[in-house]
Parts: C-alpha cells; structure tokens; sequence
C-alpha cells in the first residue's frame, strides 16, 4: 500500500481530493473570526427574513425554521486570513428550499446577508442557488455554538468565509451589488478563493461583480 497522505484519503464527492486554493494552508481547528462581541439570541425572538425585492417578505421563526427540510453538508472551507478546513460537517436548510418560498422580482440579482449584531456581507442571488449556499443549524451534530454563528449562520463554502454571515438574522434581495461590512473596509466585493479575490483590487475588471459598482 503506497503512501497516501490526508488530502487524499476523504473522497471529495466529485472523487478528486481535497484542493487548497491558492496562499491557503490547512487547519484541523476551527478558528473563531468575529468583528465584535457574540450576539446572544433567544431563540424565541429569533426570526429569519426574506425581505427587499420580493413580492412579499417572508419570515420564520425558530420552529418554523426548524421545520423546514434539512441536510448535511460537508464542504472545505476558506477563510481569506489562509486557513482552510476541509470536510466541514453541517445541517442546515438549503438556500433554494428558502428560496423557492418566495416569489423573487424579477430584477432581483444581488443579496445583503443581514445579521443580528449589524454585521452585513453582500452575494450575488447566483451564488446562494443550485445547493451552493445554506443556513447552518448544526456543527458535528450538535446545535451549532454562538461563537461560530448559533442559532443560525449562512453558510456559503465556494467564497472565501467573510461571506458566511454568523447570527444571520435574514437576507435583502437587492438590483444592484452594494458592499457589506468587510467589503466596504476593501475586501473583494466577491471573494473567490480560487482566483484569489481578497482585497477590492483582486476583483478584476473582467469581474462582472465588480462592474456594478
Ligand atoms: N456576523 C458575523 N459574521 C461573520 C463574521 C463577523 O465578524 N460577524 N466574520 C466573518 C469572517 S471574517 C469569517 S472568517 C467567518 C469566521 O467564522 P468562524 O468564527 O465560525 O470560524 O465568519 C464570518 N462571518
Ligand atoms: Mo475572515
């Protein structure tokens, strides 16, 4: 039997190994990144929202939330201070399963993620389609800690983790791309870890999320 190393051992579910994105290492930890202290929430004043450019907003509480259809995902993860996680184990509810409660404007292209606390982190509505993106409720099996986002965090693995709002409180469909938190301090206003997108001046005119700005 040959030598195999770690990347190689999981199956990634496309049956290649893990892949490190460009200027990242791997961490078994699980680093906590917080601007600000951890809000705390009881959960029966949690509330989620869909909200801006939809027909109606649509809002949910903690068990209607719960009652949702869940599932697992297991994605890499990759935070723009270089570390990456590989084979992350969540549930959660999926943004389509949201997303297809409501009925969409048609000029609706771009999302705010709001969060409680007031962090903000923009993601064009593409981004949070097609089993790219959901609301985690659980961490390895258990109710996901306050300081990695409990009750509920978005989770969006394909960009750099800026994007995965802790505490996530609702989503404001939007016409036109508007930096959040991170992204008005000049971070990429998109944030792929593969082409490496930190900072604004990563984004690349070729970037079509950078042209709406
Ligand atoms: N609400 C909120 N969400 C946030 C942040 C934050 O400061 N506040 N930090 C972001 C950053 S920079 C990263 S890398 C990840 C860190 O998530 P973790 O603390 O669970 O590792 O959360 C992101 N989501
Ligand atoms: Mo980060």
């Amino acid at each position: 039997m040959p030598f195999v190393n770690q990347g190689f051992r999981a199956k990634r579910p496309t049956g290649g190994p893990h892949k490190l994105p460009p200027g990242q290492y791997e961490t078994q930890d699980f680093p906590v990144l917080t601007a600000g202290p951890t809000p705390r929430i009881a959960l029966e004043n949690w509330v989620f929202r869909l909200e801006g450019l939809v027909e109606s907003p649509a809002k949910w509480s903690w068990n209607e939330f719960n009652a949702l259809p869940q599932q697992d995902f297991n994605p890499d993860i990759h935070c723009v201070t270089k570390w990456s996680k590989f084979d992350t184990k969540w549930r959660g509810v999926s943004l389509d399963t949201l997303l297809e409660r409501v009925q969409l404007k048609p000029e609706a292209q771009f999302v705010m993620a709001f969060s409680y606390g007031g962090y903000t982190t923009n993601v064009p509505l593409a981004d949070l389609r097609n089993h790219q993106a959901f609301i985690g409720l659980q961490y390895e099996g258990r109710p996901l800690a306050p300081e990695h986002g409990g009750p509920a965090r978005l989770v969006v693995p394909h960009l750099y983790f800026w994007k995965s709002a802790k505490w996530v409180q609702g989503l404001r469909l939007m016409a036109a791309d508007e930096p959040g938190f991170w992204e008005e301090a000049g971070y990429s206003l998109y944030g792929d870890p593969w082409k490496e997108q930190r900072y604004r001046d990563d984004d690349g005119a070729a970037d079509p999320s950078s042209l709406r700005l």
